[in-house]
C-alpha cells in the first residue's frame, strides 16, 4: 500500500485582501440575525430560568436550548418539540408564556404590595427595532391584567440608536408601579410579571417572567400560613449579600438552585 501523502500543499493567495473589502462582509455578518443565539432578557428583578421542571414539562431539548442561550426567541423553540422523543408535554409547556420556563424552576419570588414602584433591568446583547411591553400576566390564562405597565409601541431596540450607543435608557432601564392585581395575583404562580419584545425586521418573540405574589399593604398577615413559611425563608436569604451580587443579576442562572430546592 502507498502511504497517503500525509502534507498537501495548498497555494497560497499571494496578496491578503485588503480589510476593507471584507468590511461589507463583516457588516453582514453582524446584522445577520443569528439563530441560535440572540437577543435579550429582564436581569432584574431575577427572572424564571429554565431548571428540572422545564425539563420534564418542555423535554429537554428546549431546556437545554434555553439554558444554552437564555435570551433566544420564542420562534426558534417549537422545532425542537417535533421529535417523538423530545418529551415535550403540549398540555404542560406553554412556550408562548415564558418560553415555557416553569414557576416550579423559580426560587426567586417577590412579594410586592399594591402601588410599589419596581425598578426593572433588561439585558439586550443583539438589537431589533420592534415593539416592547411590561405587563402583569394571569399565567392560567396567559393573559394581560389591567393595562400595560409600559409599552412601547415602535423603536424599541432600535439596531442604529444601539450601535451608536444612544439607545434610550429607558429600554433597559425604568420603573413601574403596580397596580392591585392581589384578587388575581394572590398567590405565587398566578401571575407574572412579563417582559415581551418583538424584533419586528428578525421576526422573533423574547420574552421573561418574573414571578411575584401580590400582598395586601402593609398587611404581612395576608400571606396565608403555608406561603408565610415558604416566602418567609425564601426572602430571607434572597437578603444574604452572597445571594445578591452584580454577576448573579447579569447571569440569570440560579447559582444556588439544587441546593436551596432541597
Ligand atoms: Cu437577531
Amino acid at each position: 500500500m502507498r502511504p497517503t501523502p500525509f502534507f498537501l500543499p495548498v497555494p497560497l493567495p499571494h496578496t491578503t485582501p485588503s480589510p476593507l473589502l471584507l468590511l461589507p462582509l463583516l457588516l453582514t455578518l453582524t446584522l445577520l440575525p443569528t439563530p441560535s443565539q440572540a437577543h435579550g432578557y429582564l436581569s432584574h428583578p431575577p427572572a424564571r430560568a429554565a431548571g428540572p421542571a422545564t425539563s420534564l414539562a418542555c423535554g429537554k431539548p428546549i431546556t437545554d436550548a434555553i439554558q444554552r442561550d437564555n435570551t433566544s426567541h420564542i420562534e426558534g423553540l417549537p422545532e425542537l418539540a417535533l421529535a417523538a422523543d423530545s418529551g415535550f408535554d403540549a398540555s404542560a409547556c406553554n412556550l408562548w408564556l415564558c418560553r415555557g420556563i416553569q414557576f416550579a424552576d423559580n426560587n426567586n419570588i417577590q412579594v410586592w404590595r399594591a402601588g410599589q414602584t419596581v425598578g426593572v433591568k433588561v439585558k439586550i446583547t443583539i438589537p431589533h427595532d420592534g415593539s416592547a411591553n411590561v405587563s402583569i400576566v394571569d399565567a392560567a390564562r396567559n393573559e394581560v391584567v389591567g393595562d400595560m405597565l409600559v409599552f412601547w409601541e415602535a423603536g424599541y431596540a432600535n439596531e442604529r440608536e444601539f450601535f451608536a450607543g444612544s439607545l434610550p435608557v429607558n429600554n433597559t432601564e425604568f420603573n413601574i408601579t403596580l397596580p392591585d392585581v392581589g384578587a388575581r395575583c394572590g398567590r405565587a404562580g398566578d401571575c407574572v410579571l412579563q417582559w415581551w419584545w418583538y424584533g419586528k425586521g428578525a421576526r422573533q418573540t423574547y420574552e421573561s417572567c418574573v414571578d411575584f405574589v401580590m400582598v395586601p399593604a402593609g398587611d404581612k398577615a395576608g400571606l396565608d400560613t403555608r406561603a408565610e413559611g415558604q416566602f418567609g425563608w425564601r426572602r430571607w436569604v434572597g437578603l444574604l449579600p452572597w445571594r445578591r451580587t452584580r454577576a448573579d443579576e447579569e447571569r440569570p442562572r440560579k447559582a444556588f438552585s439544587s441546593r436551596l430546592d432541597r
